[in-house]
């Protein structure tokens, strides 16, 4: 009697349990159905690296996407050491679409400030955020660029050298990177930089060799707040070949630069000293060549 009630009760339970469970599938399903999450689009300017001095206006605005039920809108604005200086709790819908601004005060943090702004709905919570961030200083400076590359494989930068369309980029004191490419004069500029240290600096990848250093520090203060400097690259493939000397060693160098050793061939654009072999030198040649060798030295 015992076991068999006990059999009967658990049999109850488990098919009133079934439909419970079906409806949590079902309702799983609805919620897999749902539309995906609020889209934040946020935006200021100043944008980084140029930044806002004192009594600047921070133009901040943000238009969010959604298909539920709006709870509220959340924007907060935190100075470079983490303290919240401004916020704003905007109810139910209206604070979808905003504009507003921040004046940067009269002595204000120089540094890195972050504006976030955080969706939250009826059905979901907290659904979305978005965080931007802009650059307060209390001075600017510029940093110039020059890029020129060896056309004529001289070693030697000449006017009409000049490059377009090369990537250069400043890593800021902030620790971010921004980088631009060249204009029809081989010049690339920030102009309404923070004062402090960058580093300015090309990406090389064969077959460019650079000439210049491919880094430069620029420290931009009050006494010096523009910097400008130059990268000077050759094509490695255009410019170089293997070059034998007359005492049988190979040289990847320039046409010029092979002409200096007297004796020597020229194997020409392109190929390496590992495609080539040079002939093994003779008593008289290396002779000629130690006396070269000596004149060199
Ligand atoms: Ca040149």
């Amino acid at each position: 009697m015992g076991i068999s009630y006990r059999f009967a009760l658990w049999t109850v339970v488990a098919l009133l349990a079934i439909p419970a469970v079906a409806g949590a599938q079902r309702g799983g399903d609805r919620q897999d159905l749902a539309p995906l999450d609020a889209t934040i689009t946020l935006g200021r300017s100043p944008e980084p690296p140029d930044c806002a001095q004192p009594q600047d206006d921070v133009d901040i605005w943000w238009d969010i996407t959604y298909s539920t039920t709006p709870s509220a809108v959340i924007y907060t604005l935190v100075d470079p050491d983490s303290a919240v200086i401004d916020s704003t709790y905007y109810p139910g819908d209206t604070g979808v679409t905003i504009n507003r601004q921040w004046t940067v005060p009269l002595n204000p943090v120089i540094g890195k400030y972050w504006v976030r702004v955080e969706f939250w709905s009826m059905s979901s919570g907290h659904e979305a955020t978005a965080e931007v961030s802009f650059y307060v200083c209390d001075g600017i400076g510029s940093i110039c660029a020059q890029k020129v590359v060896d056309a004529n494989c001289d070693g030697v930068a000449q006017a009409g050298e000049e490059y377009q369309g090369w990537w250069i980029c400043i890593d800021t004191p902030w620790g971010d990177t921004f980088c631009d490419t060249t204009d029809a004069t081989g010049v690339v500029c920030w102009d309404k930089l923070p004062l402090g240290l960058y580093t300015v600096y090309e990406n090389i990848s064969p077959p460019w060799v650079s000439i210049f250093p491919e880094s430069r520090d620029a420290l931009l203060d009050d006494n010096n707040p523009s910097w400008s400097g130059a990268f000077f690259n050759v094509n490695y493939d255009e410019c170089f070949g293997a070059c034998c000397k007359c005492d049988g060693q190979c040289v990847e160098v320039t046409p010029a630069e092979c002409n200096q050793f007297l004796g020597a061939i020229f194997m020409g654009l392109g190929p390496h000293c590992d495609q080539v072999t040079c002939g093994e030198p003779s008593a008289v040649e290396k002779t000629t060549w130690g006396a070269i060798k000596d004149n060199y030295r």
